[in-house]
């Protein structure tokens, strides 16, 4: 019986994604690994703080417009998700779906955690068959796209405004290599999150009840577990900051003082300065004009869009070109 702490990510790639990031003039840590158990239990809090309105908006868009969505849809077709979360938000899609037609469920995630809450949130619905990838999202979609039969049309989803986290030029990219993986008439469903103003955007990502400064620190704690280092974590601070040129917010953490810290695992020690920090992840934040360009600029078209106006958010319908 195991007791401690498994890693989840391959220890190698972790230790050298680590010395890799905090040897950087401006230290940053990839976001991805935010997402550990620890860190995707406190997400799931994030998600109902009052503050952060983003997954309720986009969960009232798909609530609200799934008919409207699925009828766009040619059929048949099969379902894949890119980061399929809990799941929750899936539901009304592919309940609209199902009154289609029966339909195969692809969730395509590297939490084999998540992979399995989804199942189990999902698995209920009748007329869904559900085959989840344990996979990165490229990798999981090259996949579904090799098995599908030839008159099946794909459809995927990139839910959450997941595609924020990447700058705007890696949003671009990753937009092409998804089209590049599909046919024309293939559609991709994606939701963004929309510019808003800067005190709201501060307030959703640094809340008064310090989830999101747990869920951030988390990372340190995290690389404490998985690479024996002494992070000592009341010596950091979560800061959020609006970048106004990138037109992202921030999540760093601030160094309290001077100190120094070792990641045995990763056979490295490393110093920081008073108010030194560690950028660990960046929300983009988008116009809704601006989803229509990067469709034309990927080899999409934008067919059609819902917005949340209670906390402005967009469901965009890109068709593959
Ligand atoms: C799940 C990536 C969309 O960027 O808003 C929430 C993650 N970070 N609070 C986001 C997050 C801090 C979230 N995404």
């Amino acid at each position: 019986m195991l007791t401690h702490a498994v890693a989840t990510q391959p220890v190698p790639e972790f230790a050298a994604d680590v010395l890799a990031g905090l040897t950087k003039p401006q230290k940053e840590l990839p976001s991805k690994y935010l997402y550990d158990d620890v860190g995707s239990a406190l997400f799931e809090v994030i998600s109902v703080l009052p503050e952060y309105g983003l997954t309720r908006a986009d969960e009232r868009v798909l609530l609200r417009n799934a008919y409207d969505i699925v009828e766009r849809l040619p059929m048949p077709i099969t379902v894949a998700e890119l980061g399929s979360g809990s799941g929750k938000k899936t539901r009304w899609l592919l309940k609209a779906l199902a009154r289609r037609q029966p339909t195969a469920y692809c969730p395509i995630e590297i939490s084999p955690t998540a992979l399995a809450m989804c199942k189990r949130e999902l698995g209920d619905i009748d007329a869904i068959s559900i085959l989840g990838f344990e996979r990165e999202y490229l990798d999981g979609l090259a996949e579904v796209a090799d098995r599908r039969k030839i008159n099946q049309h794909l459809f995927v989803l990139f839910l959450g405004s997941t595609i924020g986290n990447f700058d705007r030029p890696a949003g671009l990219q990753f937009l092409r290599d998804i089209r590049n993986t599909l046919q024309p008439d293939d559609s991709l469903l994606l939701g963004t999150d929309l510019l808003k103003p800067i005190p709201q955007l501060l307030e959703a990502y640094a809340d008064p009840v310090g989830v999101t400064a747990a869920f951030n620190l988390n990372l340190l704690g995290r690389i404490n577990r998985e690479l024996e280092a002494d992070f000592a974590l009341d010596q950091f601070e979560h800061v959020a900051r609006f970048n106004p040129y990138a037109r992202s917010v921030e999540m760093h953490l601030r160094s309290k003082r001077a100190q120094t810290v070792t990641i045995g695992g990763a056979g490295f020690s490393v110093r920081f300065r008073a108010d030194e920090t560690i950028w660990t992840e960046s929300s983009h934040k988008y116009s809704k004009d601006e989803v229509f360009q990067m469709a034309k600029d990927t080899g999409f078209r934008c067919e059609a869009q819902w917005i949340d106006h209670e906390w402005p958010f967009a469901e965009s319908l890109l068709v593959a070109q």
